[in-house]
């Protein structure tokens, strides 16, 4: 008895189930996502994604056979009559052939991932620009990025410029983390008391999400961040604004209200300060006695690790990349976190929230008003009074070396005799710089570093930007180019 094939309403309905799972799959891959591993914004993504692509093509071939196969049989040979087919066993040759073939399929797949492995665990190349330098640290729930040679630390937006290898390592305070940042590059875990290490290249400018992939407590889900990949020029300007004093607020003002009320209440934890010049070490410092304060009274302390404040304005996002940093948003924040995200050590720990039954803020609206005016005013001043970082030890050369990186010479300033950026390349200097002007070398460098307007070197225009730069640090700098050869 043989049946004929109709397509019954349960068929459709078979049809339609994969139809509709399909369609919601590759929506899911669109590149326009901003989380999709598919919309490659750098070298290590793009990679990992044409690997993932690769393995995907290779098992779908491998599903067509099998399935085909599975299919064929069943059609081929389905019962036809009661009579039992000839039962039959092993066949050594096809034994053989399987064994072997998926061993090869499986050698094929694991060449270029190991090699991906090598290429992503060596650490950023060293033949495609000058290696930025970032510590990222996971907290429950934000993450801190320090940025050690340019001695600026935030938190929850790291910026990068655009083109350049970035370095990060990776670790954590509490539990383990994971950095990722799908459109850049991911994921790798962070590990306390293990240093990891992820690297990326943003080639286009943008703000790329990035999320913690590995479940960590309860606010997991709400902890995100952002990398903010500008162009050379702007990322040196954000730099430098970080290490530039806010303009002072106007005595009685709502934003000055609330410094004296952040003082008070939120800076225990918060650092919101840290273009001073000895800020860096200072935090690094100050963040593991926070952290070694909690973990010394887990239940009671009225400290923690916390987010850095400085230039907070110019987040754009607020909670750990969760919301819009609006003033209704940090409001919110700062009246309830919990109405905002659940579970945060802030809430749990600031004193200002243990002083009421229902740990809202113990501040009147006015209050947390003044608050958010203070935190929305911090933006970098004039940026002409950066502050360079204190730097001492070593030797003038050395000292002059960091300098040059931490104040962002080198952004306008190749050390490549043949290459040209903002500035004239300093290579061989010395040896130029006393025929510039009737001035000796050491005055003629002298005076490009304090008053750059003074001498325009030919085919250049007047447009090199440095902060005031005490004059023991003017000589370690001079020290330091006048060795570029
Ligand atoms: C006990 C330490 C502590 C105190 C005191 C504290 N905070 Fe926080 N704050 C934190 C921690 C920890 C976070 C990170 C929370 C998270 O995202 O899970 C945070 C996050 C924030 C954020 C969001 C930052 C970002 O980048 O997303 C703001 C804004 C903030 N705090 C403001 C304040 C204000 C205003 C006060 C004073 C009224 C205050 N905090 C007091 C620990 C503290
Ligand atoms: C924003 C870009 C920029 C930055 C940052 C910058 N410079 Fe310059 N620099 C220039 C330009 C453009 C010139 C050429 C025009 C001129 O002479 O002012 C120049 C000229 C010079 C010269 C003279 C070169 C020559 O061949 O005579 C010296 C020396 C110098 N810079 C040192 C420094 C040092 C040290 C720093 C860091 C403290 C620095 N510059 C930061 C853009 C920059
Ligand atoms: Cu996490």
């Amino acid at each position: 008895m043989q049946h004929r094939f109709i397509p019954s309403r349960f068929l459709k309905l078979a049809l339609l189930v994969p139809a509709l799972a399909a369609t919601f799959i590759i929506a899911a891959c669109s590149p326009q996502h901003p989380q999709s591993t598919f919309g490659y914004a750098g070298p290590v993504a793009r990679d990992q994604g044409e690997l993932f692509l690769f393995i995907f093509w290779i098992a779908v071939f491998v599903f067509i056979v099998v399935e085909g196969a599975i299919i064929y049989a069943a059609i081929r040979y389905r019962k036809r009559d009661e009579k039992i087919p000839k039962q039959v066993h092993g066949n050594t040759k096809l034994e053989i052939t399987w064994t072997i073939v998926p061993s090869i399929v499986i050698a094929i797949i694991a060449v270029p991932t190991i090699i991906g492995i090598w290429e992503q665990q060596r650490g950023a190349p060293t033949d495609q620009g000058d290696i930025l330098e970032v510590e990222a640290i996971g907290h429950r729930w934000w993450f801190e990025f320090r940025y050690p040679n340019q001695e600026v630390v935030t938190a929850n937006e790291m910026h990068v410029p655009v083109g350049r290898p970035v370095n990060i390592k990776l670790t954590s305070q509490d539990v383990i983390h994971s950095f990722w940042v799908p459109k850049l590059a991911g994921k790798v875990d962070m590990v306390p008391l293990n240093d990891n290490l992820i690297w990326f290249i943003a080639e286009e400018p943008g703000i790329y999400d990035g999320q913690c992939a590995e479940f960590c407590g309860i606010a997991h889900a709400h902890m995100r961040f952002r990398v903010i990949a500008h162009p050379e020029e702007d990322f040196q300007n954000w730099i430098a604004g970080m290490r530039t004093p806010p303009e002072p607020f106007e005595a009685g003002s709502s934003a000055q209200q609330g410094q004296t009320l952040f003082a008070t209440h939120c800076k225990t934890c918060h650092t919101d300060d840290s273009w001073r010049q000895d800020a860096y070490s200072l935090e690094i410092q100050q963040q593991d006695s926070r952290w070694a304060t909690w973990l010394a009274d887990i239940e009671d302390s009225r400290i923690v690790s916390a987010p850095n404040m400085t230039n907070y304005s110019q987040r754009h996002f607020l909670g750990a990349g969760i919301k819009e940093n609006s003033r209704e948003n940090l409001i919110r924040w700062i009246t309830d976190p919990n109405d905002i995200k659940i579970g945060t050590s802030m809430q749990d720990h600031a004193a200002v929230y243990q002083e009421r039954a229902d740990n809202k803020a113990n501040l009147s609206p006015q209050e947390i008003e003044n608050i958010a005016d203070y935190l929305l005013a911090l933006k970098p001043g004039d940026i002409s009074q950066i502050v360079a970082p204190l730097i001492t030890g070593g030797t003038p050369e050395e000292r002059g070396e960091q300098l040059f990186i931490s104040i962002g010479c080198n952004a306008c300033h190749s050390l490549d005799a043949d290459t040209t950026i903002v500035g004239p390349s300093l290579v061989g200097i010395a040896d130029r710089a006393g025929t510039r002007t009737s001035l000796s070398a050491d005055d003629y460098l002298r005076q490009s570093i304090n008053d750059p307007g003074a001498y325009i070197v030919d085919g250049f225009t007047n447009s090199m930007v440095v902060p005031k730069i005490p004059p023991d640090q003017v000589n370690d700098l001079i020290a330091y180019i006048t060795t570029l050869e």
